[in-house]
């Protein structure tokens, strides 16, 4: 079933891109190819407010004779989309990164690249597996951990996830560790206790290790579109969030949802993440993520890659 939706999902990208990409080439345009490149921007969750913003700009230019082709709609798009994200400085001097979301949008597999990628910084690492909830969880964030050579601190069966973290604020400071990636249990936005635990591993971590900064990450499946905002704001209110790490890019034509999220909460996007490779990640870059959504580029999987 799960399969059938990816594979819908990449049809409406591959529809959408070639759809830009035919406009992108047309010699003349009229109003009409405008609102084409409208309906585009909202297929891909680009969200009502931006879409009308960018619409508007598109049409004025094209009324004072700035747009006489495809490809000007497609400099002017593409600009305005970069000027609306906000510049990427989230947790530039974190030490701590705390990693949030709903179940299954992606922090686990986020956990192992964010290690590898410390690793390839020459950063040690320590993991602490604070989703004590799931069985599965700490077999599957070891397998990561492995990868990436980081250490990894487990909790017992269904301790505390906040005395996971104190376990690993101590283990931290004790031996002398760059980076430390706390990943939590999924938890629907909605469960106000599971919200609160939260806001309790962050009040550890702060009075535990008070000169180090925290940065707090959530993932968004980018796959899930307009659902995200929601769930973005109910996070952010309780946890106030650094960034977010858009999850499983690779094959979808949600990426949209980026632009709602950051025009409306101001968060940035801090990393993309694109595939079940360890090293498919990147910090985000507006122009590579613009290029990206129109078509231009594609972020590569290391898995299809090899
Ligand atoms: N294609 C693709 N799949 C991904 C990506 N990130 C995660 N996945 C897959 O999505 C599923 C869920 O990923 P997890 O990392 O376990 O998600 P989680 O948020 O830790 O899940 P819970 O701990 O259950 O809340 C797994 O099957 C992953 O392989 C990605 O960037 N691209
Ligand atoms: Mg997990």
């Amino acid at each position: 079933m799960f399969n059938f939706i990816k594979e819908k999902l990449k049809k409406i990208y591959s529809h959408v891109t070639q759809k830009l990409h035919s406009i992108f080439s047309l010699k003349t345009i009229d109003e009409a190819t405008i609102q084409e490149v409208e309906k585009l921007l909202i297929t891909s969750d680009t969200g009502v407010s931006v879409t009308k913003s960018i619409i508007q700009d598109l049409q004025t230019a094209f009324r004072n004779g700035a747009l006489k082709e495809g490809n000007d709609i497609k400099q002017l798009l593409e600009q305005k989309l970069i000027d609306i994200l906000p510049q990427n400085k989230a947790c530039e001097s974190a030490q701590i990164y705390l990693l949030v979301g709903i179940n299954g949008s992606g922090k686990t597999t986020f956990a192992g690249k964010l290690a590898q990628s410390f690793r390839q910084n020459n950063k040690s690492c320590l993991i602490a597996a604070a989703d004590t909830f799931r069985a599965a969880a700490p077999e599957q964030l070891s397998v990561w951990a492995k990868q990436a050579q980081a250490e990894l601190l487990i909790g017992k069966n269904n301790q505390d996830p906040a005395s996971v973290t104190f376990d690993a604020c101590e283990q931290f400071k004790e031996k002398k560790f760059d980076r430390l990636i706390i990943d939590t249990a999924g938890r629907l936005q909605t469960k106000v206790n599971l919200m609160k635990e939260l806001e309790k591993i962050k009040k550890i971590v702060a009075r535990q290790l008070p000169n180090h900064q925290i940065c707090t990450l959530l993932t968004i499946d980018a796959m899930l579109g307009q659902n995200s905002l929601e769930q973005a704001t109910i996070f952010h209110q309780a946890t106030q969030l650094d960034g977010i790490i858009l999850t499983k890019v690779d094959g979808t034509a949600k990426g949209g949802i980026v632009f709602a999220i950051t025009t409306k909460l101001n968060i940035p996007v801090a990393y993309i993440s694109y595939g079940e490779h360890i090293d498919d990640m990147t910090t985000f870059d507006a122009t590579t993520y613009v290029a990206n959504l129109l078509g231009d580029q594609k972020y590569q999987s290391h898995k299809q890659a090899s």
